[in-house]
């Protein structure tokens, strides 16, 4: 019938280009042809969609979130949970899948520590059988603390050789060079200096790791940047990456300017909808009706027609 050979176009239409292998495959290429790829959190397909249709006018040309971040931290917010790898890798991927339905954009996956070296390539081979584009993995044992706390009293780093070889793991079990094994550093988190930083990165890189996020929970950028300086120098073309929660003013440009490649923006869509969704049930609950919230909120006929059939 008519209405089902519409149906197959739509479905079609939204497929095209979008099979796991060429979703893997784009990341690696917007790392080799822009200036700065721009990652936004994505926690869920409603917040993938945004992502995936935003474009502005900036300037002489459009601009756009190349990428989607898995974020531990808002995956597991948003089931209510702490940031303490008690939503299982499995649930999570589950949940990529949905995104993966209705997005076409290259996503990078948070996960913590890796887990346990012996079953890292099944990770692996589940991120890249759904075309997922890296996992990134820090190198921090034991309890799993999110990193942004000020207290990192029972937060230790793995050693270097543990780190090491976790990473090789990884690298030797994927199926393509396609898939990117991003090592994140956390010395500057645990309030270790710069030469520890440092040490790290010859290290992870020798072992493989394709990229580098250097981690910091300093409200500005001097310490990534310092980093960001010296790992230049020893290795022109290693590709950095800032995660600037924290250090939330510093520009995309200046990024650029201190030798980044790419840049997350890790938690913003998550924590953009608390203070709406808790504000508006706080005046329909003080008011007791919910007309006083109608202008701040999307229409009934916008919300109906949002995802187009
Ligand atoms: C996350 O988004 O879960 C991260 C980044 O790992 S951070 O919250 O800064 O640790
Ligand atoms: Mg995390």
């Amino acid at each position: 019938s008519k209405n089902i050979s519409e149906e197959k176009l739509e479905r079609q239409n939204l497929h095209a280009g979008t099979t796991p292998e060429i979703r893997k495959s784009k990341l690696k290429r917007l790392i080799n042809s822009k200036k700065i790829v721009r990652v936004l959190e994505s926690h869920s397909p409603l917040s993938g969609l945004i992502i995936e249709k935003l474009n502005m006018p900036s300037n002489d040309e459009f601009i756009e979130f190349d990428c989607m971040w898995s974020s531990s931290l808002t995956d597991s917010t948003l089931r209510g949970k702490p940031d303490n790898q008690s939503v299982e890798y499995a649930t999570r991927i589950n949940w990529i899948n949905e995104i993966f339905e209705v997005t076409t954009k290259p996503l990078i996956f948070d996960a913590d520590n890796g887990g346990r070296t012996e079953h890292i390539k099944y990770i692996v081979s589940s991120l890249e059988r759904i075309g997922a584009s890296a996992i990134i993995m820090e190198d921090k044992i034991g309890l799993k603390k999110n990193s942004l706390f000020k207290n990192q009293k029972n937060a230790k780093q793995d050693s270097i050789k543990n780190f090491c070889k976790k990473l090789e793991v990884a690298t030797k079990s994927r199926k393509s060079d396609d898939f990117l094994i991003i090592a994140r550093i956390e010395s500057f988190i645990l309030g270790k200096g710069i030469d520890d930083a440092l040490k790290r990165a010859k290290s992870y890189l020798k072992s493989g790791a394709d990229a580098l996020m250097i981690h910091s929970k300093l409200e500005n950028p001097k310490e990534v940047f310092a980093f960001s300086k010296k790992i230049k120098k020893f290795n022109e073309k290693v590709i950095l990456i800032s995660v600037p929660s924290t250090y939330s003013s510093v520009s995309e440009k200046q990024l650029i300017k201190n030798g980044f490649s790419m840049v997350i923006y890790a938690n913003h869509l998550l924590r953009a909808s608390i203070p709406a969704m808790i504000n508006s049930a706080k005046k329909i609950l003080s008011h007791q009706k919910s007309s006083v919230i109608e202008k701040d909120i999307l229409k009934i006929s916008e919300i109906l027609n949002l995802i187009q059939k």
